[in-house]
């Protein structure tokens, strides 16, 4: 790229047939397809290991191999974990080295252990047909074959970070979860942490980097991470959390300096783009970016591209890979080896009916079942089908390296642990009215609802009582200076008995399919919530 324009910055175009995360080819290798679960790809181990051995067998002749030491989460802390990736990919090494901490820094926390995560990723002949993302948990290995792409190839984020982390906290006693993590200071200076996980197309990064709205003057929103977060319980009983990431690896199309001003700061400099559109003078262009779209551009696949081409400048899973420390609002505490204690856990999705703008759980297992009943709709940008709810646990769904309903049983198992447990809520900023038309603002006017949250958090404000949970009423949430009616507001904090009994039905399908290892306190949850309902 131009580098007066973009110092530090390059833009790769990978393969058009290599553009994003592959579930279906993504496996779990435990000895048993039950340890696995339902809801992930299995392979026995053995089997794995012979037909990715016969693909890796040879692949790298001629290639340069690179072996690339990585430390996921802050230096020298406790909860940190070493990998050690082996990739013929220079794509791979660049963005490992912005994602994690990497190099002699994760040898010398290393010294003589041998734990440490084994990594082996080679693209082969990027050939769709074999393409193979394996992990192994009980070996705290991960072979990854035929694909440059993102969380396939990166195996510090989803791989480990997710898949063998969620193994890995089970078994040790904490949680890898697919989680923000943000800090929020009061204008006296008073500092608190939440992590919130959100599915996709939720505009998680937005809310990792929120900039709170002119009313909200002095208070200040920071970012320690914007993807995963690793909790463990400190001495004083509360939930600690660190980032394991060290950057940031963006959905571009869409980001501008109206919905994500800090993360277009990011992108200035030393970022990576991927599968973006080039700008007539060496700069990156794709869709949302600017309102109206250049005259002339190479696309993403490298041909010409003007407004009438008909087809997308740049792919629809287009990142940019940017440090952390670009990010203007980062949390100095993003370094902390102790990590961040957690105040409230925030479950989101984009839901245009049923569920209201923000509840508070009751308790945490009933926190526990909001999580696990998360669902979200899908997008056109995603599936091409819109509106069609999809339930995805937690946003764990694709990267929980175990049986989900064990996973539900660890998060309940924690309850006894956490003392000083973090309250848990459910937010929706995509409810609709009967026109369709968002009834929230979002972007930073979410600043108001995560402000309550805090509140709940701390006992300081009121809330109503309704069968699912507690909801904020007018005048427990500041909407000075906002354009919306107390009938507006009410619509998205309300609840419906006649759509949550669709919702219910809804759920039936996850609890059929994790039924032999649903806890029956999540059972017991849902009785007792549908019970509730007919009560109305
Ligand atoms: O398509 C990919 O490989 C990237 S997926 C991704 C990237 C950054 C953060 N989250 C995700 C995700 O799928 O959750
Ligand atoms: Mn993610």
């Amino acid at each position: 790229l131009n580098q007066e324009k973009r110092p530090g910055c390059y833009l790769h175009r990978s393969d058009p047939q290599d553009v994003a995360r592959v579930e279906h080819l993504t496996f779990i290798c435990t000895p048993t397809k039950e340890e696995a679960g339902p809801t992930n790809n299995w392979m026995a181990p053995d089997e794995a290991y012979a037909k990715l051995g016969k693909l890796f067998d040879g692949s790298m002749k001629g290639r340069t191999m690179y072996v690339v030491p990585y430390i996921m989460g802050p230096v020298g802390s406790p909860m940190s974990k070493i990998g050690v990736e082996i990739t013929d990919s220079v794509y791979v090494v660049l963005n490992m080295r912005i994602m994690t901490r990497m190099g002699k820094v994760a040898l010398d926390q290393l010294g003589d252990s041998n734990d440490f995560n084994r990594g082996l990723h080679c693209t082969h002949e990027l050939d769709p047909e074999k393409r193979y993302i394996c992990h192994f948990p009980q070996d705290n290995t991960i072979w990854s074959v035929g694909s440059g792409y993102g969380g396939n190839a990166l195996l510090g984020k989803k791989c480990l970070a997710l898949r063998i982390g969620s193994y890995l906290g089970r078994q040790e006693g904490w949680l890898a979860e697919h989680m923000l993590i943000l800090g929020v200071e009061s204008p006296e200076g008073e500092k608190r942490y939440v992590a919130a996980a959100f599915p996709s197309a939720c505009g998680k990064t937005n809310f990792a980097m929120l900039v709170p709205p002119k009313q909200f003057a002095g208070w200040k929103v920071t970012t320690i991470g914007d993807d995963i977060c690793w909790m463990r319980v400190g001495e004083d009983g509360r939930l600690w959390a660190v980032n394991p990431e060290a950057g940031y690896f963006g959905v571009a199309p869409g980001t501008n300096y109206q919905s994500n001003p800090n993360a277009m700061k990011c992108t200035e400099r030393d970022t990576i783009f991927t599968n973006v559109a080039l700008t007539d003078d060496g700069d990156v262009w794709w869709e949302g970016m600017t309102k109206e779209p250049p005259a002339h551009l190479i696309d993403w696949k490298g041909n010409d591209w003007t407004p009438a081409s008909g087809e997308k400048a740049a792919h629809p899973n287009s990142r940019f890979t940017s440090p952390m420390t670009n990010n203007p609002v980062l949390a100095p505490e993003a370094d902390q080896p102790q990590g961040v204690p957690i105040s409230a856990i925030i479950f989101g999705g984009r839901r245009s009916t049923t569920v209201p703008l923000v509840l508070q759980s009751f308790n945490w297992a009933h926190g526990v079942y909001l999580g696990a009943t998360m669902g979200s709709e899908t997008t056109a940008a995603a599936t091409g089908k819109v509106g069609v709810v999809r339930r995805d646990p937690m946003a764990m769904l694709p990267f929980c390296g175990y049986d989900m309903g064990n996973y539900f049983a660890h998060w309940l198992s924690m309850q006894a642990r956490i003392t000083n447990p973090p309250k848990i809520f459910q937010v929706n900023w995509f409810r609709q009215d009967e026109n369709g038309k968002f009834l929230w603002p979002g972007f930073g006017d979410n600043m108001r609802v995560l402000k309550w949250i805090l509140d709940r958090a701390d006992g300081r404000v009121g809330a109503q009582e309704t069968p699912f949970g507690w909801v904020p009423r007018e005048g427990h949430i500041d909407l000075t200076g906002l354009d919306i009616t107390p009938e507006q507001f009410e619509k998205a904090t309300a609840i419906k008995p006649e759509e949550w009994r669709e919702e219910f039905k809804l759920q039936q399908e996850l609890f059929d399919k994790l039924a032999a290892t649903m806890p029956k306190q999540l059972v017991l949850q849902r009785e007792m919530l549908m019970d509730r309902l007919e009560m109305l």
